[in-house]
């Protein structure tokens, strides 16, 4: 799916701003809010997650749907070819109306989708409404529990039998929702480019790229439709061009997209009247024994998991915050990041790309584990996972998000990695089952053929995951020192080489995708205690010198980039402290130790 520019044949309108908004009291389908002005709205930006914007527990933890309204119209020169609406993510379903009449409906709270209005759009004013739900459950990516799954051992107390509808994440940040990227009006020509693919092969100093365009023909059209592609360097000299549907471009003297050495060229698609022009860096990745290579060189991840999260935006996409998050990464370092645990925008994945970030990039796939709930949530339900009868029934959408996530993704020279899923139960009977066909999928579908994982959890016996056998790279979320025996560091520093070098005899790069220990900015003591700054340092010093001690592993990534929001628990003091930067982006002591210990790490051949 191309991601929406003005171009010469386009036109784009975005329709940020304040939208009508109302919480359904329940009746509001009844009642066919969709279908006139809502009464006694409140006023709502779009695009923000709406839970912290408004006060009061039952505004924010509201259960069910939301109604996003407001009024639009055309130039109806613009409205002469296809018009299509389209919503880069609204979580976690949306019903989409204009003038009362459902337009479409989509699941899943972090991908696009788009659908055709031209017809609709008469000379005059139209009412578009979006109506969003924000319930999880073991249909939904990301799994949401059932009765007191959060009220487990170290949650609350549990669920009355007279308690209302709530939701119960079983995953360890916030259940934000809303409207919470932007909605858009783009438009077309009727005949025009649907999607363009892109893969390289370098050798030696030159690449080919393949292109495959797909495109859309008007059926009545009697116009020469022939697709021509051209390919800019970053000085806007012509260095390619072909013409047809598919073929393969040759670039002399390639410069190559490096980690935090971009170099984007510009493909420039035309197909009858329709133009429309990728950003596009040159690079491979592929994984060799023990070692991840990028442009055939071993690569090393430095890095962090991250969230969308901020205040008050909740997910809501914060452009400036992704701009600091990228300058704080290079001021320490760093070079790459996990879109844990759901895609990132659009304009993220862009922003990666042109400011040399590797990205590995995650499906919506968190949660899909009854017996962990994520985080600090250990309760669990004791039901198998992937039981026919009482488990997840995740299976239809896990595809789908598969496919809608590489049919965006596919083209980021960025995106080095798919992984299936974090944290599932990955060593339970049936889950090769389940997962198993959800690589096939993404192996097949990525024509760039990029290694894919699934993010593991922590578990009594890694001989059984079913990583060893599917991934093509191991990651590791671990917590030897924090969850698993600490304040000790001596006897989890014993446990974590035992573990690798159980590792070591399966023969994959191994990457450490999370680790970390809950710290409170300004706690401090001499002899560290849990939760100080000091134990922060002292909880990564251990496990980075042990990383460095094993070849195999080829890389680290901080759990987390940024403190950030969570259900209540116990155990989250107003939400996850991990952060090595505080939520509002100041560091803490870690983030000092990180900035010394990655300006001395390379980003290649790290470990001969
Ligand atoms: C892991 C999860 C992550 C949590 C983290 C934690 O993947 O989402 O936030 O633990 O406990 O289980 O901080």
């Amino acid at each position: 799916m191309l991601y929406p520019i003005l171009t010469p044949s386009r036109f784009l309108c975005d329709l940020s701003g304040v939208w009508d908004f109302k919480l359904d009291n329940g009746r509001g389908f009844e009642e066919k809010w969709q279908e006139k002005p809502l009464e006694n709205a409140m006023t709502m930006p779009v695009p923000a997650s709406y839970n912290d914007l408004k006060e009061g527990i039952d505004f924010r933890d509201h259960y069910g749907w939301v109604f996003y309204q407001r009024k639009i119209s055309l130039p109806q020169p613009v409205a002469g070819g296809r018009v299509v609406l389209r919503c880069d993510a609204v979580t976690h379903h949306a019903k989409v109306y204009l003038d009362g009449k459902l337009l479409c409906e989509h699941k899943g709270g972090f991908l696009p989708f788009e659908t055709e209005i031209a017809d609709l759009m008469t000379e005059g004013e139209h009412l578009l409404t979006v109506a969003v739900d924000n319930v999880i459950d073991y249909t939904t990516l990301p799994v949401g529990g059932k009765g007191d799954m959060l009220g487990g051992l170290m949650g609350g107390m549990g669920e009355s039998a007279d308690s209302k509808p709530q939701n119960h994440p079983n995953f360890d940040f916030f259940n934000y929702c809303g409207v919470t990227r932007p909605i858009r009006i783009y438009t077309t020509p009727k005949s025009y480019i649907q999607d363009i693919s892109l893969v390289s092969q370098v050798d030696g100093a030159n690449a080919d790229i393949s292109y495959r365009i797909q495109t859309e023909a008007e059926n009545s059209t009697n116009e020469s439709l022939e697709c021509k592609v051209e390919v800019f360097d970053e000085k806007c000299h012509k260095v390619a061009e072909g013409s047809g549907e598919t073929g393969v471009l040759h670039i002399e003297n390639v410069h190559l997209w490096q980690p935090l050495n971009a170099y984007l060229y510009q493909v420039k698609v035309k197909y009858g009247q329709d133009e429309y022009t990728l950003p596009y860096g040159v690079r491979t990745v592929s994984v060799e024994g023990t070692k991840f290579l990028i442009n055939g060189r071993p690569f090393y991840f430095k890095g962090y998991g991250k969230h969308e999260d901020t205040f008050p935006n909740g997910r809501g996409i914060h452009l400036p915050m992704n701009t600091k998050d990228i300058s704080l990464m290079k001021w320490q370092g760093a070079n790459s990041l996990r879109t844990s645990h759901y895609p990132y925008s659009e304009e993220m994945m862009r922003l990666c790309d042109r400011e040399g970030i590797v990205v590995i990039d995650e499906t919506t796939a968190v949660g899909v584990n009854l017996q962990f709930g994520g985080g600090a949530n250990f309760g669990g339900q004791k039901v198998g996972t992937f039981d026919p009868e009482h488990g997840v029934k995740t299976l239809d959408h896990h595809k789908e998000v598969v496919r809608d996530l590489i049919s965006r993704d596919k083209n980021y020279a960025c995106v080095v990695m798919w992984s299936i899923a974090n944290e599932p139960d990955s060593a339970a009977e049936g889950a090769y089952e389940y997962f198993k066909p959800l690589y096939d999928l993404a192996r097949e579908l990525d024509l760039q053929k990029r290694p894919c994982t699934l993010v593991s959890v922590q578990m009594p016996k890694p001989q059984k995951d079913c990583s060893a056998k599917l991934s093509d790279v191991i990651c590791l979320n671990r917590y030897y020192g924090w969850y698993f025996g600490g304040p000790d560091l001596e006897a989890p520093e014993a446990a974590l080489r035992k573990e690798l070098e159980y590792w070591q005899t399966v023969g994959k790069p191994v990457i450490f995708t999370e680790y970390g220990a809950d710290t409170v900015m300004g706690f401090h003591d001499a002899t560290p205690v849990m939760y100080t700054e000091e134990y922060q340092v002292d909880y990564y010093k251990m496990n980075n010198g042990v990383f460095d001690d094993y070849s195999i592993v080829v890389g680290e990534q901080a759990w987390n980039f940024a403190d950030f929001a969570t259900s209540q628990s116990l155990l989250r003091v107003q939400g996850n402290k991990k952060g090595i930067f505080t939520r509002d982006r100041k560091p803490k002591l870690a983030a000092h130790y990180f900035r010394e210990r990655w300006q001395e790490i390379p980003d290649f051949d790290y470990k001969k």
